[in-house]
């Protein structure tokens, strides 16, 4: 991906790099090369002019920061609009509580959308979601047959109904059949033209405007360049999608495509295709492919592939830990940090079963929840560090002065130690149903917790 605009950009910002002063030659100089390279690159004449005015304008008219040099003030400026020009920020998926929450795959005659369909119920499935298949291509024979073929695979239902050849109907079974049978995503894979017409225009307004999809995914062969970034144009113009999936990022070298879509289009690359097994789906991260790009070395891919493998292993153990009911409250503070390195808590909660949400309440999760949430994990750590090891593997012997210390140690109340003790337990109680296989007939954690409390009024009220 990307490798001769890269060797080219090195080169500039080796030279940019080098220079003690930077003077206005320097930069017209390297905006020179810059736009050669981003032409060269396929890039879309139009997004190189605004690059460039952009970054000369910031080059020319700011002081320079602080703990910069020149050079690397440039090169600074050269990668936030880099960023810019591949979409500015990462956007994920955003799925509604209201089930089966469908995505529409559309565009040109193999361009990889039946393919992209399998990698992106498998990425989904991955975490923690419930997509089920349909293929509406009743136009090329075997084009169902080939969705189908590639759901076993990848071991995922699909929705086949070989005696409907009409797409909207099918589209209207598959909902049907999602909505009773519990699936929460509808996957569809649409069919292609060779171009753009007006049947499969109409089409795919039908399909949307009956299936209201949270998302319109434009899926694009990445090594069609320019071509690749039009039909996303036309497709968005008449249809309206939301975002674009670049299939055969492995193969195109030159990224023209990816470099100029958003500015084009407006609408954001959500996901790359590198490569045709069912795992080569990446989510789309501009800052990352910037840096790549520019050499910086694409540490945040690793950190966190490495982060993926640990979180995984420290996952496993602790399921072996409920199994064998040894759920210490050393544990828990583990489960509160795996969650906090996965980033946010909401990104945590992506990966949780849609059902185990629901069964503690959190369907709807608003960004404020989310802040309170992340702080009151912080400082239920708090209270964990502050117990001594044998408190917290063995939580019967944690008594009122210890209670009362443990407050002191974390900057927290005696209440709330209690509270987290409460919660601990309750969870511990609950793992053990799940890891035995069975499922208490609970209401939400809320509820439980009302419940007691309930309890705890009558009994005292009864005591006096
Ligand atoms: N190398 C590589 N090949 C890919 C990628 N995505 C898809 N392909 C290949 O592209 C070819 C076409 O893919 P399909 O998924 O059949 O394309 P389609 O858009 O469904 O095609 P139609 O249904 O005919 O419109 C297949 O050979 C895929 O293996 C990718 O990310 N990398
Ligand atoms: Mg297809």
């Amino acid at each position: 991906m990307f490798e001769a605009l890269s060797d080219k950009l090195r080169r500039v910002i080796r030279d940019l790099r080098g220079q003690g002063k930077i003077t206005e030659e320097h930069i017209q100089a390297a905006m020179r090369e810059i736009r050669i390279a981003l032409l060269e690159a396929d890039v879309n004449y139009k997004v190189v002019k605004q690059f460039i005015d952009r970054v000369k304008e910031k080059a020319l008219g700011q002081d320079v920061l602080g703990s910069l040099s020149p050079g690397q003030h440039v090169i600074k400026i050269v990668y936030d609009e880099l960023v810019e020009m591949l979409g500015g920020t990462s956007t994920q998926l955003l799925f509604t509580p209201r089930n089966p929450n469908v995505i529409m795959l559309v565009g040109l005659q193999g361009s990889g959308k039946t393919t992209t369909a399998g990698k992106l119920a498998h990425y989904l499935a991955q975490r923690g979601r419930n997509p089920l298949l349909l293929s509406t291509d009743v136009y090329r024979p075997a084009a169902r047959e080939q969705l189908a073929i590639i759901a076993r695979q990848i071991h995922r239902p699909i929705y086949e109904d070989g005696d409907c050849h009409d797409p909207l109907e099918l589209c209207r079974r598959a909902r049907a059949h999602a909505q009773l049978t519990g699936f929460d995503t509808l996957l569809i894979d649409t069919a292609g033209r060779l171009h753009i017409d007006d049947a499969l225009m109409n089409e795919l307004e039908q399909i949307k405007r009956e299936m209201r999809p949270i998302e319109v995914l434009f899926v694009a062969d990445a090594m069609t360049g320019q071509d690749a970034v039009n039909s996303a144009d036309q497709f968005h113009r008449r249809v309206g999608i939301s975002g674009v999936i670049l299939t055969k990022m492995d193969g195109d070298a030159r990224g023209g495509a990816a470099l100029s879509i958003k500015a084009v289009t407006g609408q954001p690359i959500k996901f790359i295709g590198v490569g045709e097994k069912y795992d080569a789906l990446e989510l789309f991260y501009p800052d990352r492919i910037a840096s790549r790009i520019l050499g910086m070395g694409d540490v945040l891919t690793m950190v966190e592939r490495v982060q993926a493998q640990v979180d995984e292993q420290e996952a496993k153990r602790l399921e072996e830990k409920l199994r064998k009911n040894a759920f210490t409250l050393e544990d828990f503070r583990d489960q509160l940090r795996l969650a906090k390195r996965l980033g946010s808590l909401g990104r945590f909660l992506e990966f949780l079963p849609a059902d185990v949400l629901k069964m503690v309440g959190l369907d709807r999760l608003t960004p404020e929840h989310m802040a309170m949430i992340d702080d009151q994990l912080k400082r239920t750590e708090a209270i964990i560090d502050s117990m001594t090891p044998q408190e917290r593997v063995n939580d019967r012997i944690i008594d009122g002065s210890r209670r009362k210390r443990i407050a002191r140690g974390s900057g927290t109340s005696v209440e709330e130690v209690n509270q987290l003790l409460k919660q601990y337990r309750q969870m511990r109680e609950m793992m053990k149903h799940i890891a035995a296989g069975q499922w208490p007939g609970v209401g939400t954690l809320a509820q439980q917790t009302n419940k007691r409390r309930k309890h705890r009024h009558k009994r005292k009220r009864r005591r006096r």
